[in-house]
């Protein structure tokens, strides 16, 4: 089935084992560019406007100017669901600054390099939904705002990765990033919800969060459920007292965590409102989104 894939490039479909961009791309090179992770479930892409939104304020804070207007870059995603035949799909849209040269100006980059590749979905295991994920805090902090701010989904992921590396050493399938001062901002590639008797609590975006589009989704859904969602600024003892935490993020969607650094959250199982949120997030994403086989069907 993959042996089919065919990945979209600069405005070409290419077999996927010939899709290829440049080594002086400044993407490869400097992590020079942005980049989305959307998913598409039914045959719909769900929040395509708010990830196309990112990315164009992604590239506009690092003064890339995407060569593609947004309606056209839907279309890219759309199409490379069609020819890929897919209608449940992960799909990464990456824009970087281009082939340049050996040097950092990016004034030498002609053209930004566009790629989407559309591909089957890897998840958690259903299990780790049921049992709940355990996390500790790794001792890398999260980049601060005011030098490669987190709200910025670049191409440079270093950071998230050495995150990912202390993981990987100590066991841990996610962790929880603190910034530099000791709160609690995210975990490598999902965001953070802590459940206090009625309240949903998850840290603002200035403490240095990716904004993530699962996360808005998941305080709509928590006002929808009655509960008192609001963002605050959170401690690592904030998430052992908690009654429930879960993570949030385009692959994981909810999942719960029952343990962080040793401590048992909660009843160390997925907690009723964990439960429920995560109901209410399938629920929708199998209901909205842009339709892949085009206008035709959106109305
Ligand atoms: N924080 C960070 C640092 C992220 O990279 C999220 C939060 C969640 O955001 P969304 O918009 O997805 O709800 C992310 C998600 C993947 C994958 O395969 C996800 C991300 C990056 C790379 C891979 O799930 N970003």
């Amino acid at each position: 089935m993959s042996a089919q894939r065919v990945v979209y490039v600069d405005g070409e479909f290419y077999p996927k084992g010939e899709a290829k961009v440049s080594v002086f791309d400044h993407g490869f090179l400097y992590g020079d560019g942005v980049f989305e992770g959307i998913r598409a479930y039914s045959g719909r892409i769900f929040r395509l406007e708010e990830h196309l939104e990112r990315l164009y304020a992604s590239a506009k804070a690092i003064l890339l100017q995407i060569p593609l207007s947004p309606a056209e870059m839907a279309e890219v995603v759309c199409e490379s669901c069609r020819r890929n035949g897919l209608r449940d799909a992960y799909i990464r849209l990456v824009v970087s600054r281009g082939r340049g040269d050996l040097g950092l100006d990016p004034r030498k980059c002609a053209a930004p390099t566009i790629v989407c590749i559309a591909d089957g979905i890897a998840l958690y295991p259903e299990e780790l939904y049921e049992r709940g994920l355990t996390i500790m805090t790794v001792p890398t902090r999260r980049n601060g705002i005011e030098n490669l701010s987190p709200n910025i989904k670049s191409l440079n992921y270093l950071n998230n990765i050495l995150g990912k590396i202390e993981a990987n050493q100590a066991g841990y399938a996610e962790v929880l990033m603190l910034n530099d001062q000791g709160f609690v901002v995210e975990c490598t590639s999902d965001n953070i919800f802590l459940v206090k008797g009625r309240s949903l609590l998850t840290p603002p975006p200035w403490v240095g969060i990716l904004k993530g589009i699962t996360r808005a989704v998941v305080m709509e859904l928590g006002r929808e459920a009655g509960l008192d969602v609001r963002e605050a600024v959170l401690t690592r003892m904030d998430v052992w007292s908690a009654d429930e935490c879960f993570l949030t993020g385009t692959g994981a969607e909810a999942i719960p965590v029952v343990a962080c650094d040793g401590r048992t959250i909660g009843s160390g199982r997925p907690g009723p409102v964990t439960v429920d949120m995560i109901r209410r997030f399938r629920d929708l994403c199998h209901r909205e989104g842009v339709p892949i086989d085009g206008r035709e069907r959106a109305g």
